[in-house]
C-alpha cells in the first residue's frame, strides 16, 4: 500500500467551546487555542480536529451550521481562524475541520427560503414531504435526539426530516444542485489551506427512496429509520463524487464519522483505489456497553468483547483499507471512568489503555484531556446537563414515567457533557479555562487533575502519552506491522505486531490484582511500560501489576 503522511500521524482532537477561553465569557475560543499551541507541540501530536467552529446558533454546540463560511461569533473572528492556521503550520501541525453536511441549522439561508413556500428554489434542498391522508406523519421514523424524525413547517403544512434535532434539518442529498454546492464550499476551505476533514455522520446522507416505514423495536416508540439511512443506496456514489470533485485534488486526511459500518462497509469505504474516504470511526467498540435499550440501557464492561472487536477490525483492514483508532470523542464518556478505573488505579488504568490503543494499526485520535486522564463528571442534577441529547431524552423518558435516579446514573456513565466539561489548566478556580463563568461546569476534581500538575511530573500521563507519540513516529512496525491477537487470560488483553523480521508483544492488563501470563519470547528488550520497574519475568511468564501494560521487542 502506497505510505500516506497521515499513516503515522497522530490527531488531537478540540473541542473549541471547552479547551481555553481567552477573554473571560466562559466560552472556549480560537485565540485560547492559538495560546495552547506550544502545548500540543510539546505532546507532540501531528494534526488537530476541530470540532465545528463556523457560524450557528448552537442548537447542538456548532453540529447545527448556520453559515459554512463564517465562524460563530463567540470563537472569534475568520482572521483568528487565518492566524490559527498559521501559527500552527508554523510549528508543523496540520488542521482538519468539521464537516457537517447531513443536516444544516434551520437557521441556514437555504432553509430560510427552502419552508417559504413549495416552489422556492430551495425548497428541494431539504425532505420535505406532506402527512398521510389518515393525517399522521409522513413515516414512523425516530430522531436520534428523541421524539419523531419530523416536524411540521406552518408555512406550507408540510414536515420536514430532521435525524438529529429540530434545528437540525437534513438536506437533500438527491438534489445535484444542492451537492454541488457542499464540493465548491469544501473546496473554498481547502483553498484556505486547510488539511483535511472529518465528515460527520457522513453515512447517513442516502436515504431510501420512498422514506419507507421502519421497523419498531419492542417497548420502542418509533420505528429505527436507520435501515432506511445508514449506508444508504447512494453513499458510495455521493463519496466518489465529493472526492472526485474537492478532496481528492488535495494532499489532505478526510475520515468519515460512520456509526453502523461494519467492516465490510469500512473497507468499501477506504479502499484507496476507490477515492471515497481515508479512513472511518467505527462505533462498534463504542456500542459494546450497550443493551439492547439503547445506549442508556449501560452494561458491564466486558473485554472479551472489546478484544473480539477489535481484532475483527484488525484484521479485516490490514491491507485493504485504513483504520483510526480512538477511545474518546466529544459524544463518549471519559475512558479512564468507562474502562479503567478512575479512583485507585487512574493513572495505571490510562496509560494502559493508552499503551492499548497506540500500540495498534490505524491513525490514534486524543481527545482533548485524555492526555492527563480526565474523568467522567456526575452532576447532582438533570439541570447541570447542557447536552441537548440529554436534555431530549430526560424529558421524553420522564413522560413515560422512568425512575429519574436510574437515569441519572445512566447519564453519569454515558452522557456526552462527560467530554465537554472544560479543560483543566491548573489548580486555579474553574481549572483555569475562564476567569468567567465556564459555559459547563468545570469537574470538581480539576485541583487533582490538571495539565500544570502534568507537566511537572516526569511520570505523568501526558509524558506517558508523549512517548506513544514518538514511539509510532520512530517504528515502521507501529504504523505498519501486522497483528495478531495473544491466547490469554480473560483479564489481559495481548497481541503482537510482527513487520520485517521484528515483532513487539503487548500485554494489557484489566486486573485489580497480579496476573501471571506465559509468554514464549525473549523478556529482556522492553520498549514501554507503565510502571517505574519492570515486571517479575521470565522467558516462560510475565507477572503483570494492576493495569500493568507492558510492550517486549524481540528479533
Ligand atoms: O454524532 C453522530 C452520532 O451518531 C451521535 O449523535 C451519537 O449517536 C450520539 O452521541 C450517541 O448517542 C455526530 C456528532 O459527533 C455529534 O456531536 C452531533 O450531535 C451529531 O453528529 C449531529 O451532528
Ligand atoms: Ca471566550
Amino acid at each position: 500500500m502506497e505510505q500516506k503522511w497521515w499513516h503515522d500521524s497522530v490527531v488531537y482532537q478540540i473541542y473549541p467551546r471547552s479547551f481555553n477561553d481567552s477573554n473571560g465569557d466562559g466560552i472556549g475560543d480560537l485565540v485560547g487555542i492559538i495560546e495552547k499551541l506550544d502545548y500540543l507541540k510539546l505532546l507532540g501530536i501531528d494534526v488537530i480536529w476541530l470540532s465545528p467552529v463556523y457560524d450557528s446558533p448552537n442548537d447542538d454546540n456548532g453540529y447545527d451550521i448556520r453559515d459554512y463560511e463564517a465562524i460563530m461569533h463567540e470563537f472569534g473572528t475568520m482572521n483568528d481562524f487565518d492566524q490559527l492556521l498559521d501559527q500552527a503550520h508554523a510549528r508543523g501541525i496540520k488542521i482538519v475541520m468539521d464537516l457537517v453536511v447531513n443536516h444544516s441549522s434551520d437557521e441556514h439561508a437555504w432553509f430560510a427560503e427552502s419552508r417559504k413556500s413549495k416552489d422556492n428554489p430551495y425548497r428541494d434542498y431539504y425532505i420535505w414531504r406532506a402527512a398521510n391522508d389518515d393525517g399522521t406523519l409522513p413515516n414512523n421514523w425516530g430522531s436520534i435526539f428523541s421524539g419523531p424524525a419530523w416536524e411540521l413547517d406552518e408555512a406550507t403544512n408540510e414536515y420536514y426530516l430532521h435525524l438529529f434535532s429540530k434545528k437540525q434539518p437534513d438536506l437533500n442529498w438527491e438534489n445535484e444542485q444542492l451537492r454541488n454546492e457542499v464540493y465548491a464550499m469544501i473546496t473554498r476551505w481547502l483553498d484556505r489551506g486547510i488539511d483535511g476533514f472529518r465528515m460527520d455522520v457522513i453515512n447517513l446522507i442516502s436515504k431510501t427512496p420512498g422514506l419507507p416505514d421502519a421497523d419498531v423495536a419492542p417497548g420502542a416508540l418509533y420505528g429505527d429509520g436507520g435501515q432506511h439511512y445508514v449506508n444508504g443506496p447512494r453513499i458510495h456514489e455521493y463519496l466518489k463524487e465529493m472526492n472526485d470533485a474537492s478532496f481528492g485534488n488535495y494532499d489532505v486526511l478526510t475520515v468519515g464519522e460512520m456509526p453502523g459500518a461494519t467492516t465490510e462497509d469500512a473497507i468499501l469505504y477506504t479502499d484507496p483505489a476507490r477515492d471515497e474516504v481515508n479512513m472511518v470511526f467505527t462505533f462498534e467498540h463504542m456500542d459494546l456497553d450497550s443493551g439492547p435499550g439503547g445506549k442508556w440501557d449501560v452494561l458491564p464492561f466486558d473485554l472479551q468483547k472489546l478484544k473480539d472487536n477489535f481484532t475483527k477490525w484488525q484484521v479485516a483492514l490490514h491491507d485493504k483499507g485504513w483504520n483510526s483508532l480512538y477511545w474518546n470523542n466529544h459524544d463518549q464518556p471519559r475512558v479512564v471512568s468507562r474502562f479503567g478505573n478512575d479512583t485507585m488505579y487512574r493513572v495505571e488504568s490510562a496509560k494502559m489503555l493508552a499503551t492499548l490503543l497506540h500500540l495498534l494499526k490505524g491513525t490514534p485520535y486524543i481527545y482533548q484531556g485524555e492526555e492527563i486522564g480526565m474523568t467522567n463528571v456526575a452532576f447532582e442534577t438533570i439541570e447541570e446537563y447542557e447536552d441537548i441529547e440529554i436534555r431530549n431524552m430526560w424529558q421524553e423518558r420522564m413522560a413515560q414515567g422512568a425512575n429519574p435516579e436510574a437515569l441519572l446514573q445512566a447519564v453519569h456513565k454515558k452522557g456526552r457533557d462527560n467530554a465537554r466539561t472544560p479543560i483543566q489548566w491548573n489548580a486555579k478556580q474553574h481549572g483555569g479555562f475562564t476567569t468567567g463563568t465556564p459555559w459547563l461546569k468545570v469537574n470538581p476534581n480539576y485541583r487533582e487533575i490538571n495539565v500544570e500538575r502534568a507537566l511537572e511530573d516526569p511520570n505523568s500521563i501526558f509524558y506517558y502519552y508523549k512517548k506513544l507519540i514518538q514511539l509510532r513516529h520512530e517504528h515502521d512496525l507501529v504504523v505498519y506491522g501486522q497483528y495478531a491477537l495473544l491466547e490469554t487470560a480473560n483479564d489481559i488483553y495481548a497481541y503482537s505486531r510482527t513487520y520485517e523480521g521484528e515483532t513487539w508483544y503487548v500485554y494489557c492488563s484489566f486486573a485489580e490484582e497480579e496476573t501471571t501470563v506465559e509468554v514464549a519470547h525473549d523478556t529482556t528488550d522492553i520498549i514501554i511500560g507503565n510502571y517505574a520497574t519492570a515486571p517479575t519475568n521470565t522467558d516462560q511468564e510475565v507477572v503483570l501489576r494492576p493495569y500493568e501494560a507492558v510492550v517486549y521487542r524481540t528479533e
